[in-house]
């Protein structure tokens, strides 16, 4: 491993904390490229449950550097907050570093991002509330205020001042809610800058002397490719690039340096929030999978979705990554069903797709092509080789496998550290 991006393969959730915390045990350093606190990754140590949501999961091995990348936006009053909880949890954690070019979530991107859910009604995103679309949106309005800004009293005045002006037009005028104060944004945010300086550096030119020296990088990707901007399920998606290419806009590294993409599958599907999900389980095996795998949003707490596992998504998600191999997660929580499905294919208007729809239209009728195979019964959770599992987990493993190209070369069976298997 040189340089690997770690990316989820469906709606997030997949257990990508888990997977990046078990290679980042090879990796000298952990990169978050994308997304901020909408993410919320866990990772058990030793028994121990962290929930990390901008922070990279790779900060529980003290010998690591984490990296926060410019692609990232940064809310500082999380990033302190769980910085604090490590400490408190006496966790000797790795060493942070953190873009000067990330944007910062203001006070009136969490403001906004609530009150333009409300005024969406009906076609409502359910988005994490966190401030994430609003932010990600004056970035590509270039009026985004970055950490490097926070540092510098003088410029932070002058754009914080033009910001606040123009959401107050905003608030004031569509949203008929109270006007923000300039000056004590200003003082707390500043604060925040001053306690973010010792961490502040220039991330893409230490991230490509880190990869330049020999050492290893792992790019961990949140939510999934299905909330991906451009490539997701438009317009139920999140702001920011969670594919693969995403690391590199979000870290500041060419393509060239990529050796290899890790998908991040669940051996099911989930989705949180609302959006078209056609193999969505709205009946009791739905419910029996959500509390068995206890399905509820790491951020929000929201009862996620769940469905059958989706081939043509999977397949798409290789397809617009690049993955060369998957890591799948969550097979313990299949154990006990007499038959599995899996999506092969959408049947829209009597005819079948084998290839993920470019038109959202086409996407909402899209009705699953199920093939059923057989389930098991055996508990899988001590199981740490693959010729150990039971034959039918085997035989869903490779029928995934077949469907989706690329091999799986990591199987996890429970939520520690160690209930993993490698696959030689
Ligand atoms: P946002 O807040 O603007 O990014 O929301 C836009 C959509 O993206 C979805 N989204 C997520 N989906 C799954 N997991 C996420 N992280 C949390 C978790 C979610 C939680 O780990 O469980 O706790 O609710 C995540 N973050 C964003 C979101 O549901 C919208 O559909
Ligand atoms: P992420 O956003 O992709 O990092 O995933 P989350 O942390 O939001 O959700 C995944 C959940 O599944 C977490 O509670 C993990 O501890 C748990 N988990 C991860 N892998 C496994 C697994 O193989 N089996 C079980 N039972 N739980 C798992
Ligand atoms: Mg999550």
């Amino acid at each position: 491993m040189a340089a690997v991006v770690l990316i989820g393969v469906q709606w997030g959730d997949e257990g990508k904390g888990k997977i990046t915390d078990y290679l980042a045990a090879q990796a000298d350093m952990v990169v978050r490229y994308q997304g901020g606190n909408n993410a919320g990754h866990t990772v058990v140590k030793e028994g121990e449950e962290f929930k990390l949501h901008l922070i990279p999961s790779g900060i529980l091995y003290p010998e690591k550097t984490c990296v926060v990348g410019n692609g990232v936006v940064l809310d500082p009053a999380v990033i302190l907050d769980e910085l604090r909880q490590l400490r408190e949890r006496g966790v000797r954690s790795g060493k942070l570093l953190i873009s000067g070019n990330a944007q910062v979530i203001m006070p009136y991107h969490r403001l906004l991002d609530g009150l333009e859910e409300e005024a969406r009604a009906e076609q409502k995103i359910g988005t994490t509330k966190r401030g994430i679309g609003p932010c990600y949106m004056d970035k590509t309005a270039r009026i985004g205020i970055r950490v490097a800004d926070l540092l510098d009293p003088e410029e932070f005045a002058f754009k914080l001042r033009r910001n606040v002006q123009e959401k107050n037009m905003l608030l004031t005028k569509v949203y008929g809610a109270e006007p923000l104060d300039f000056q004590p944004i200003y003082d707390e945010y500043l604060a925040f800058g001053e306690a973010l300086r010792p961490y502040v550096v220039d991330a893409s030119l230490v991230i490509n002397e880190t990869i330049q020296a020999g050492e290893k990088v792992l790019f961990e990707g949140a939510q999934g490719t299905l909330l991906d901007l451009d490539h997701g399920t438009y317009p139920y998606v999140t702001s920011s690039h969670p594919i693969a290419g995403g690391a590199c806009t979000g870290a500041g590294v060419g393509p060239t340096r990529i050796e290899r993409v890790v998908g991040v599958v669940k051996a099911y599907t989930t989705r949180v929030g609302e959006g078209p999900f056609p193999t969505e389980l709205l009946e009791e095996t739905g419910e029996r999978i959500r509390d068995k795998g206890r399905e509820f949003g790491t951020t929000t707490g929201r009862a996620r979705r769940c469905g059958w596992f989706d081939a043509v998504i999977a397949r798409y998600a290789v397809r617009v990554s690049g993955i060369s191999d998957l890591a799948m997660t969550k097979l313990d929580v299949l154990t006990g069903l007499k038959s599995i499905r899996i999506c092969v294919g959408y049947r829209v208007d009597g005819e079948v797709l084998y290839e993920f729809p470019q038109s959202q239209k086409v996407f909402q009728r899209s009705q699953p092509v199920y093939e059923e195979v057989p389930g098991w019964q055996e508990d899988l959770s001590e199981v740490r080789n693959f010729e150990d599992l039971p034959k039918n987990a085997r035989l869903y493993i490779e029928k995934i496998e077949q469907l989706t190209g690329v091999p799986v070369t990591l199987v996890a069976v429970g939520p520690g550290r160690e209930q993993t298997i490698v696959r030689g």
